[in-house]
């Protein structure tokens, strides 16, 4: 009975040194086996999103994170500036290995246009003067989201232009000094310069005072002119004032000043010769 209870004793001792010997070998493989095949997840990069991990030798690893979609605004550019009224069209570029489900455009708070489609974007009427900042939120098909970073916009008024002096068809005798007058605001700003064209030609930029702004176009070319005044603002915005026609013509021959300079000094004299 004692002989058969030491060889029990035996084989149990042996299976207990097999099994353990079983289980030191089972959880060296299983470590390495994670080591070589189980890779963690890899964080995703400002280029690429939701890395999945290799499976894992003898299961399947549990499921992927969920990682959000990369979104930036590609144009307009930061800091654009434009003149009202505007219309603008904010693109947005968005990529998610699950697909993207839709983009949302907003101009500060307010939701201004949803596209679901590439490329992203929503065209924006009449923008209203002042600084706008847009952003895109892009979903995912898993219901994850991300916001671009935001991308700022000004909108400015154009100044107002007009020529003042002289007015429309008037007409001067040659050799004529002509005395041009606009008046130039802006709602937003400032007026920066204005310059006076015949034209397509320039005449030169106009001396300021207050809103007002004056050039002397000294002898002035016999015909026709067409004045224009153009206006430039400190965010370089542009606006051409209305046409003021104006005719130079003929002076008086030379040969009628011979001989009678005195009363050549009085035009209407020296034309009765
Ligand atoms: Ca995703
Ligand atoms: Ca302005």
């Amino acid at each position: 009975m004692a002989g058969l209870f030491q060889v029990s004793k035996t084989i149990g001792f042996r299976r207990l040194w097999i099994t353990g010997l079983l289980g030191a070998w089972m959880v060296t493989f299983a470590g390495n086996a994670s080591a070589v095949n189980c890779q963690p997840y890899a964080t995703p990069s400002t280029t690429s999103s939701d890395t999945v991990s290799p499976k894992c030798g003898g299961g399947d690893p549990p499921p992927p994170p969920n990682y959000p979609p990369i979104v930036s605004i590609t144009s307009p550019a930061n800091n654009a500036s434009f003149t009202a009224p505007a219309n603008v069209s904010v693109t947005a570029s968005a990529t998610d290995s699950d697909g993207v489900a839709k983009v949302d455009f907003f101009d500060g708070a307010t939701l201004v246009g949803t596209d679901t489609v590439a490329p992203y974007s929503v065209a924006l009427a009449n923008l209203a003067t002042g600084t706008h900042t847009f952003t895109a939120r892009a979903t995912d098909n898993k219901g994850a989201s991300a916001t671009s970073a935001a991308v700022s916009i000004l909108v400015d008024a154009a100044p107002a232009v007009s020529i003042t002096s002289p007015v429309n068809n008037a007409s001067f005798t040659a050799p004529a000094d002509v005395s041009l007058t606009a008046s130039a605001t802006d709602s937003d700003g400032t007026v920066a310069k204005v310059e006076f064209y015949d034209g397509a030609t320039f005449l030169g930029q106009g001396t300021a005072s207050g809103s007002n702004y004056f050039l002397t176009w000294s002898n002035a070319s016999v015909g026709s002119h067409a004045i224009t005044a153009k206006a430039t603002d400190n965010s370089g915005s542009v606006t051409t004032s209305g046409t003021i026609n104006l005719t130079v013509n003929p002076g008086i021959p030379n040969w009628h000043r011979r001989g009678l300079q005195s009363d050549c000094d009085r035009r209407s004299q020296c034309r009765q010769l």
